[in-house]
C-alpha cells in the first residue's frame, strides 16, 4: 500500500555545487532502531538456524507482517509469518512454517523457498508475493498471491534460473503487470523488469539499472531490495550493491527513481551507498557484512518508511527513513539520467 507521495518544493534538485558537499550526509538516512535485532532465531517457536530478509506489509487491522525467511537446521530455507501490533516487538510467530516449499509440485523448490518480496494489489485485492524458488537449476522467481497469508495460490515459477530478487509493481503500467528481477546473464547481474498480461506469461524485457564498473561499491552485481515505493516523482527503489573484497562480499544499499508511467526508464541513480553493514549484527554472523531488505511498511504520515532487513544472514533488524530526505539525498548525491548505466 504505497500512496502517492506530494513533495514540497524545499526538496527540488539541489545545484552540482552541493552535490559534492553532500556526497557523505552527516545525518543517517536511515536510523537503526534500539532494540535492534528485533527477531532472532531464539524468538522462534521451533528449531530453527537462523530468520532474515522477511517481506513486509501492513494488514488491514493496522498489524504489521512480516513474512520471513527461515533457514532450517539442513540448510533449507521457508517462510514463516510474524505479526506484531508496533513493529517492534510482542511477535506472533505462525507455530509452524507458513509456506513451505513443495517440491513434488514444483521441483524448482527442492532446495526451499527464500527472500519473500510483498505486494499489495488492489485491482486483485490479494498480497502477491515474489520469491526465490531454489533447485538443482539454480535460483528462479515463484509468486504466489494470498489474501490473508494463510492460504496461498501458487504460481509457479514465472522467471526461470538464474533469477532472483524480484517484486511486482502494485498497479498495472499501460494494462500490464510489471515484474522486476535480477537474471544473471552474459551481460552481468543488473536489473530488469518484464511485463505480462495475466501475471503468467512475461515478455518486454528490458534492462532498468545496470550494475557498475570497476572499483564502485555496485559493481559487477546488484539487485533490487524492497518493493518500489511510489512517489509524485517516481517509483523509489532500493538496490544492493555488492563488493567483492578479498575476504568476501559487502551488501551495501544504493538508490534510484524511475519513471512512473514508463518504469525502466531510470531518471536519477545515487552515486555513493546510503546504508550499509556497520552494528555488530550486520558484521558478523552466517554471512558476514550483509544488509539486505526485502519489504517495508509505511506510516499514516505518509513519509515515514519503517525498512526491515535481514543482518548477516542471521536476524531482522529495523531501520526508520523518510520518503522526503531520500529523495532530497537523491538529488544532492545523483546527477538526472534516462540511461540505464552510469
Ligand atoms: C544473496 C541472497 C540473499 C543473501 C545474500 C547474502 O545472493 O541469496 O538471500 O542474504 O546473498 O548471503
Amino acid at each position: 500500500m504505497n500512496p502517492t507521495i506530494a513533495l514540497p518544493t524545499a526538496f527540488e534538485s539541489s545545484s552540482p555545487k552541493e552535490r559534492h558537499l553532500t556526497v557523505f550526509p552527516e545525518i543517517p538516512l536511515f536510523t537503526r532502531h534500539s532494540n535492534n535485532p528485533i527477531l532472532t532465531r531464539q524468538d522462534w517457536p521451533y528449531p530453527i538456524n537462523s530468520v532474515f530478509n522477511a517481506g513486509a506489509t501492513l494488514l488491514p487491522d493496522g498489524d504489521t507482517l512480516l513474512l520471513c525467511r527461515v533457514e532450517d537446521r539442513r540448510g533449507l530455507s521457508h517462510l514463516c509469518a510474524a505479526r506484531s501490533a508496533n513493529g517492534i516487538d510482542g511477535w506472533h510467530i505462525d507455530s509452524r512454517p507458513t509456506l513451505m516449499s513443495n517440491p513434488t509440485e514444483y521441483p524448482e523448490e527442492i532446495w526451499g523457498i527464500e527472500d519473500p518480496r510483498i505486494t499489495y494489489v488492489p485491482e486483485l485485492e490479494q498480497y502477491a508475493i515474489a520469491y526465490t524458488s531454489f533447485a538443482r537449476g539454480g535460483p528462479g522467481v515463484s509468486l504466489a498471491l494470498t489474501r490473508d497469508f494463510r492460504s496461498f495460490e501458487r504460481y509457479g515459477v514465472i522467471m526461470p534460473p538464474e533469477d532472483k530478487d524480484a517484486a511486482l509493481l502494485p498497479r498495472r503500467i499501460g494494462g500490464f503487470w510489471a515484474l522486476i528481477h535480477r537474471p544473471v546473464t552474459t551481460l552481468g547481474a543488473h536489473m530488469w523488469i518484464s511485463y505480462s498480461p495475466d501475471l503468467r506469461h512475461w515478455g518486454s524485457h528490458k534492462v532498468i539499472l545496470e550494475a557498475r564498473r570497476g572499483g564502485w561499491w555496485d559493481a559487477n552485481k546488484i539487485g533490487l531490495c524492497s518493493p518500489p515505493i511510489e512517489t509524485s516523482r517516481g517509483w523509489l527503489v532500493l538496490y544492493h550493491g555488492v563488493r567483492q573484497t578479498a575476504s568476501g562480499s559487502i551488501y551495501r544499499l544504493g538508490l534510484a527513481l524511475f519513471d512512473l508511467d514508463k518504469p525502466e526508464i531510470c531518471l536519477r541513480r545515487g552515486d555513493s551507498w546510503m546504508f550499509g553493514p556497520e552494528a555488530p549484527y550486520e558484521r558478523s554472523g552466517d554471512v558476514n557484512d550483509v544488509v539486505f531488505p526485502c519489504g517495508q511498511t509505511l506510516a499514516a504520515d505518509g513519509d515515514t518508511i519503517h525498512l526491515y532487513y535481514g543482518a548477516a544472514d542471521s536476524c531482522i533488524a529495523m531501520a526508520t527513513g523518510s520518503i522526503r530526505a531520500l529523495l532530497s539525498w537523491l538529488d544532492a548525491n545523483s546527477e538526472a539520467t534516462n540511461a540505464v548505466n552510469s
